[in-house]
């Protein structure tokens, strides 16, 4: 069994950490990639000889010195990953080569326009919609623009040969990260809800992704143990909660470790980096991009309009999680999840006949007594 780093669970040592590995990445001469959202299709990345690597924009710490340059009434993650960059305290903005963002929201598509003002920053025009003819040739265009950006700037070229083996790679991670969030399927279940996101989001800074996702397997492993030794066949009677909306990064405290705090267990997260990223894989056998196009066209993100898989996936999750209350989360001003929630709540208590909350928030400590009191109130009626 791997001995696991110690700071293995832990995103702010992760993170600090990280930085380390970074710079000297970069002493050897490896390009780094900062990017954004799960709508980039990191094996091109890979396949360029580059990390990729996740900006920094789950702190209300640099938000005042964004807001010198974007308004106040603007998502907090958009705020906060500018305010990283400008206020030059996220390692991971300076050592990164080029960025990589696309059209997802109107604040991050017109944020990406002053980000490239410091950084070149190289932005995917994302299609509004999912059909198999004009969305599909649209992203197809963009990912092969990317592709050449990336040969460009790397001085390589990328092979569909490596891209295979990076896509290969990459669906071997996601088997291995999905089997990690599916302990959520236990009951009960080895790892609290706030764990899994905290070990996800501090995965991003082990940039030895082969070592990483043996440390996920392993520790999966150990989880599924401890379950069979010493949990099964106690069911827990606390409520089993599912996770909707925005990324919950920024206010995993806030919200996650208060849900669990107060009584229940979050056992499943459909947010886009969540389960359902990880349970779709990219097609081994089609050509590269055609595959990759296919596979990132379908994440399902509220900015997509109409945006049925996430409904798909919130139909599936809560069957197979055994799910007794949703809880969305919704960073302040973002319109489309903001938008979305009325179906996902009527999919939800209508459909689904589930119990469902509402929490729209940002990255602030003012609402911490509201949403408390809220969550508090929530799990009484579960
Ligand atoms: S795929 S969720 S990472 S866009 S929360 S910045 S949408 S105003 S983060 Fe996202 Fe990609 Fe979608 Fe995921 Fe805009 Fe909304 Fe803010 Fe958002």
């Amino acid at each position: 069994m791997l001995k696991l780093p110690k700071n293995f669970e832990n995103y702010e040592e992760a993170r600090r950490e990280g930085f380390l590995k970074v710079k000297a990445l970069k002493e050897k001469g490896t390009p780094v990639v900062g990017i954004f959202c799960t709508y980039t299709p990191i094996e091109l990345i890979h396949a360029a000889g580059a990390v990729a690597v996740g900006l920094c924009g789950t702190s209300d710490a640099p938000i005042p010195d964004a807001e010198k340059h974007l308004p106040k009434n603007l998502c907090p993650l958009i705020k906060s990953s500018y305010g990283f960059a400008v206020s030059e305290t996220c390692p991971y903005f300076y050592f990164a080569d080029l960025l990589v963002g696309e059209t997802t929201c109107d604040g991050k598509k017109k944020m990406y326009e002053l980000l490239n003002e410091i950084k070149p920053t190289h932005v995917m025009h994302l299609p509004q919609g999912q059909d198999k003819d004009h969305a599909f040739k649209y992203w197809r265009e963009e990912l092969i623009r990317l592709k050449e950006v990336l040969e460009d700037k790397f001085n390589i070229e990328i092979t569909d040969e490596i891209l295979r083996e990076e896509i290969k790679e990459r669906n071997r991670e996601r088997k291995i990260l999905l089997d990690f969030y599916e302990l959520g399927k236990l009951n009960p279940s080895p790892i609290s809800g706030h764990k899994v996101n905290e070990t996800m989001e501090a995965l991003g800074f082990q940039f030895d992704r082969r070592t990483q996702c043996d440390f996920i397997a392993d520790r999966t492993r150990e989880l599924k143990d401890k379950y069979e030794k010493e949990l099964k066949g106690t069911k827990s009677n606390r409520p089993r909660i599912l996770i909707t909306g925005c990324p919950v990064g920024g206010v995993r405290d806030k919200v996650l470790k208060t849900i669990e705090d107060s009584g229940a267990d979050i056992v499943a997260f459909e947010n886009c980096s969540g389960v359902r990223e990880k349970a779709t894989l990219v097609d081994e056998t089609m050509d590269p991009i055609d595959a990759l196009t296919e596979k990132y066209l379908n994440v399902s993100c509220s900015v997509m309009t109409p945006n049925p898989r996430r409904f798909q996936a919130l139909d599936e999750m809560i069957d197979e999680y055994e799910i007794d209350g949703v809880i969305e989360v919704v960073l302040q001003a973002c319109h489309t999840f903001n938008v979305e929630a009325y179906n996902v709540k009527r999919f939800v208590t209508e459909k689904k006949d589930k119990p469902y909350l509402y929490i729209e928030t940002d990255y602030s400590k003012l609402d911490i007594g509201q949403i408390n009191t809220r969550i508090n109130a929530f799990l009484e009626m579960l």
